[in-house]
């Protein structure tokens, strides 16, 4: 298997950059600013999610997973959300099939929601993810698949699951993408942040620059497939072998769908 992940590098470092030829991804790094990005109160997520708040994060220089991040301290005793600028909504029918990164840290794991991640469609349609607990007080990567075996009908990320067809009217009309921070029952129990964030990369565009593939990327796979992390499990099983190797020099050589 190594000699294998050898010849890949070699054959594909002996490449050049590919860009994306189709649509870029949305991404915020927060290297200088928030980039419009504000957090939102709202009710419990398992009922009407109606709307409480909206807050200003705060835009912390430096310590993110690179450079600048977003942070929150719990605002109230309602379900907190980073939301997506008002720019990255509408017609977003390209990102079908590819996925949504973030990293988030929090300093406190006794409240399940913040797992949540939310997209608003069109006429009150709504899809949630389960991205699951993170441990405490160290960045983790989420990789959010845009596509069918993902997401829930509704709010809460239980339930009927979304249809690709579902999913599809979804991102052709996007009004909104939330993702949750709410990893503290109580009113300032928790600081919760976030940073890099990529909507609509390739599964094989692993790190920045995003909407470019080149040597960063192909390092983060080598990495992540030989110390068995999800950045890797391109074909998503739980097991790294050459399938997911196949995925990946694929989709390299082959730019994005
Ligand atoms: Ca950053
Ligand atoms: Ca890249
Ligand atoms: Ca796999």
């Amino acid at each position: 298997m190594n000699a294998s992940i050898a010849l890949m590098g070699a054959a594909l470092a002996g490449g050049v950059a590919v860009p994306c030829a189709s649509a870029q991804p949305l991404v915020s790094l927060f290297d200088e600013s928030d980039e419009g990005w504000t957090v939102e109160t709202r009710n419990t997520p398992a009922g009407s999610f109606s709307f409480i708040g909206a807050f200003t994060p705060d835009f912390v220089t430096n310590g993110g997973d690179g450079g600048g991040y977003l942070s929150e301290l719990d605002p109230d005793g309602n379900w907190s959300f980073f939301l997506a600028p008002e720019a990255w909504n509408g017609d977003r029918s390209a990102f079908s099939g590819r996925v949504l990164r973030y990293s988030t840290r929090t300093d406190a794991d006794s409240y399940p929601d913040g797992r949540l991640v939310i997209l608003f469609g069109n006429d009150g349609q709504r899809l949630s993810h389960d991205a699951g607990i993170p441990p405490l007080d160290t960045w983790t990567r989420r990789i959010v698949p845009l596509r069918e075996g993902s997401w829930f009908v509704g709010t809460f990320a239980s339930g009927a699951a979304a249809t690709q067809p579902q999913i599809d009217a979804v991102l052709a009309d996007l009004e909104a993408l939330y993702i949750g921070l709410e990893f503290g029952g109580n009113t300032a129990e928790e600081r919760v942040d976030l940073d890099r964030v990529a909507f609509g990369a390739c599964a094989w565009d692993l790190d920045v620059p995003f909407g470019v593939l080149d040597l960063a990327d192909i390092s983060v796979f080598l990495n992540a497939f030989v110390a068995n992390t999800p950045e890797a499990d391109l074909v998503p099983d739980g097991v790294y072998d050459l399938a997911d190797i196949g995925v990946f020099v694929s989709g390299f050589t082959g730019g994005c769908p």
